[in-house]
């Protein structure tokens, strides 16, 4: 349906779609069911409230059924975050760092950027803290975020499937220039990326 940027993007599109149908759904049977009440027990036909008291098998249904929907929605998204936050190989790793208000991309190099390049189709780790507030470090194309905390040291990993240019958001409200935090992922073929990467040096910087 969306751009699959990532493995994971269509799972994560998935579990949001299939939460929503089911909250839509809820909404019409839970809305026709309160007009035909109010129209089966209106003051001209039934002046005299009708009383109704406990019903067992009603009330069993009534947990049953939606503890099972929750869970099924608990467990589709859970499978795929667990494999994706269980991730133990990766290609390349970057250091993620949120300071009011911008990000700081260090490589392994020494290098340090405010745009962040990395190569396609390989697993990358990063990891985030912050120096000040809290932010969170979002990749909306990828579906993916993590707050990013002072003292805390997070991760997440993507494997970008398509060279292209991405947002990189701050997702944690963080102060005044909160909205500042835009910032630029971009994606790019390997040796393009190896070229670019050979050609950084910690002290041009
Ligand atoms: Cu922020």
């Amino acid at each position: 349906m969306f751009e699959q940027t990532s493995k994971y993007v269509g799972t994560v599109d998935g579990a949001m779609l299939y939460i929503t149908a089911f909250s839509v759904l809820m909404l019409l049977l839970i809305t026709v069911a309160m007009i035909y009440f109010v129209i089966k027990y209106r003051a001209s036909k039934n002046p005299i409230p009708t009383q109704y008291h406990g019903n067992a098998v009603i009330e069993v249904i009534w947990i049953v059924i939606p503890t099972i929907i929750v869970l099924s929605m608990f467990y589709y998204g859970y499978t795929d975050f667990s494999d994706l936050r269980n991730t133990k190989q990766f290609d390349e790793e970057y250091h993620v760092t949120a300071k009011m208000w911008d990000w700081d991309f260090k490589y392994d190099n020494g290098v340090i950027t405010d745009t962040l390049y990395v190569p396609v189709g390989k697993t990358l780790k990063f990891n985030i803290t912050s120096i000040d507030v809290l932010h969170s470090f979002y990749l909306p194309a990828f579906r993916i975020k993590e707050d990013a905390v002072p003292g805390r040291n997070g991760f997440i990993f993507i494997t970008p499937n398509k060279t292209g240019v991405y947002d990189i958001a701050c997702a944690e409200y963080c102060g005044v220039n909160h909205w500042d935090m835009y910032k630029k992922l971009i994606v790019m073929e390997q040796d393009e990326y190896s070229k670019w990467y050979n050609s950084q040096s910690p002290d041009k910087n």
